[in-house]
């Protein structure tokens, strides 16, 4: 019997995100590898490195597979080099590669450009015969068709799991990427596919990954339903989070379901409290709701139990200094739990990229070196009304007035008395030090990664 070939999948960290990975909650396994192993013929052994849970250190393989985010893509190459110097060949997926495959070309043998479900069978046959194409193309995957993911590959101290239910965005908003990397249809994974994968999750907290959970029409609202319904019927009896935009709470329902099956935290695209800021991404949802309109969603949220955590961009083309500051006064002054701030980052493949390199105003372009400072907490770019030192100056005091024990500890107490429910409360309390520990907990003289050690501070 011939030997097992074996494929060893490498889950890279940047060297950034090292401190913020401290915390076991801000750790999320690399989804597309629990369903590239499910997809995988059994004359293949599947292992995974995961640098979530420590450094690299070499191991053989026949074949191996990366995935990578544009600011964890350098380390990716670095690792990748090491296996082609011994002959090893070496494929890269993910949103960086398909975005860049020419450049991801360049430091791996093979690369994967988009969704990998209908194609990955026929990599790995060319692979077998030692015959790996430089590209593949994957096309939409059916959700219909997709295989129960294989948990088991992840570390068992992933303390959240992940599942997906849908993918694609219509909206193309100028600063993401899920357009143009998953497409414009908003695609449904069946309800009891969906269903049976969560009661398959070992853990008992999870993330609904989903870009926008419940969609943009009334089926796909309906389709969310389902899910929220089913686990209640199922008695699933685990907490979950999510992502969604501020459509939300259009739909009473849809807050109540998630509410009883176990949403504890939902991330809202709020991106700006300007109108002219949402016209400058092109964030169509938000414009057509009216920025008047956001404390009645938080208020719905909040009456549910739901915590928020509210993602906001700051840098827009829009914004003056002024405007930064405002920005910040607003998360403080509104019923907005816990918050991503982020600077604007043009990510390749995205709008907003391509302006930015059209105009000459991207200020780290040494690549793929300076890939890793795209975080979205590095100042990368030349901002429209202020220079870059401005912008980065002015977002280190926005992160001290939005991070500081007071500011959290206060959030913390606001959002138990609007919610009304201590675990959510403790997950934006939670989330909000993950934020501080990657937004750059060195700006604080006291160090805490966990709700713990800031609770031991406090006694
Ligand atoms: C879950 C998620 C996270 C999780 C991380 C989970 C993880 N994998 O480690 C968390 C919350 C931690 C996170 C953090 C961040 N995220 Co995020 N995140 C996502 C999200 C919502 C889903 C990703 C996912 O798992 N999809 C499901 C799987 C099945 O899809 P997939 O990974 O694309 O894999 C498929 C193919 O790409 C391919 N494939 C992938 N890998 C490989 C490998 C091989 C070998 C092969 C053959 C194929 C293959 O096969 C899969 C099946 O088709 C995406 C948006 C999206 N819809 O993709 C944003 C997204 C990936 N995130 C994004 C960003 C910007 C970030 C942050 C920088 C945000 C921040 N401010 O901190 C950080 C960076 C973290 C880091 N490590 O560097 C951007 C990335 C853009 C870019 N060019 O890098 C995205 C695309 C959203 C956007 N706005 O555009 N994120
Ligand atoms: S930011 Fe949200 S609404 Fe806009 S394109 Fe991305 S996923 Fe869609």
């Amino acid at each position: 019997m011939s030997r097992k070939k074996k494929l060893l999948f490498i889950n890279p960290v940047s060297r950034l995100h090292r401190d913020f990975l401290k915390t076991q909650t801000a750790k999320y396994p690399p989804l597309a590898f629990a369903i590239l192993a499910a997809l995988t013929p059994d004359n293949w052994e599947v292992e995974l490195l995961d640098e979530n849970f420590g450094d690299f250190s070499f191991r053989p393989a026949d074949l191996v597979g990366f995935t990578a985010f544009t600011s964890s893509v350098y380390r990716a190459y670095e690792i990748a080099a090491i296996y082609r110097e011994k002959g090893i060949p070496t494929i890269l997926g993910g949103i960086h590669a398909s975005m860049l495959p020419r450049e991801a070309g360049e430091h791996v043998d093979s690369v994967l450009i988009g969704e990998a479900e209908n194609i990955w069978k026929s990599v790995l046959k060319d692979a077998e015969k030692g015959k790996l194409k430089k590209y593949y193309h994957g096309s939409q995957a059916n959700l219909d068709r997709l295989p129960k993911a294989r948990f088991d590959l992840f570390h068992p101290d992933y303390v959240i799991g992940s599942i997906q239910t849908t993918r694609g965005c219509p909206f193309n908003c100028d600063f993401c990427t899920v357009t143009p990397f998953n497409g414009s249809k908003y695609r449904m994974r069946p309800v009891e596919d969906v269903l049976d994968e969560i009661e398959s999750l070992p853990q008992d907290k999870f993330y609904i990954i989903d870009d926008n959970l419940i969609g943009y029409s009334k089926q796909s609202a309906e389709h969310a339903k389902a899910i929220f319904r089913g686990m209640i019927e199922r008695k699933i009896n685990k907490k979950w989070w999510s992502q969604s935009s501020m459509n939300f709470a259009d739909d009473e329902e849809v807050i109540r379901l998630a509410a009883d099956s176990g949403c504890q935290i939902i991330f809202l695209g709020i991106e700006s409290e300007q109108e002219e800021g949402l016209e400058s991404t092109n964030k169509k949802l938000n414009s057509r709701m009216g920025v008047d309109k956001y404390a009645e969603v938080f208020r719905r949220v909040h009456q549910a139990g739901i915590s928020i955590i509210g993602s906001f961009i700051f840098g827009l083309d829009s914004d003056s200094e002024e405007d930064l500051r405002a920005r910040k006064d607003y998360i403080l002054n509104n019923d907005i739990d816990s918050y991503q701030t982020s600077i604007l980052t043009p990510l390749p493949g995205s709008k907003t990229y391509k302006t930015f390199e059209r105009e000459g105003r991207l200020t780290r372009t040494n690549y793929p070196f300076d890939w890793q400072y795209y975080t979205m907490q590095d100042v990368v770019i030349q901002p429209n009304k202020m220079s870059s030192e401005t912008l980065e100056t002015v977002m280190k005091e926005n992160f001290k007035a939005l991070f500081n024990k007071k500011t959290i500890l206060r959030k913390f107490m606001k959002g138990l008395r609007l919610t009304k429910n201590a675990e959510s409360a403790a997950w934006a309390l939670s989330t909000n030090i993950s934020y501080r520990n990657l937004t750059g907990a060195e700006l604080f003289d006291e160090q805490y990664f966990t709700v713990e050690d800031l609770i031991g501070k406090l006694r």
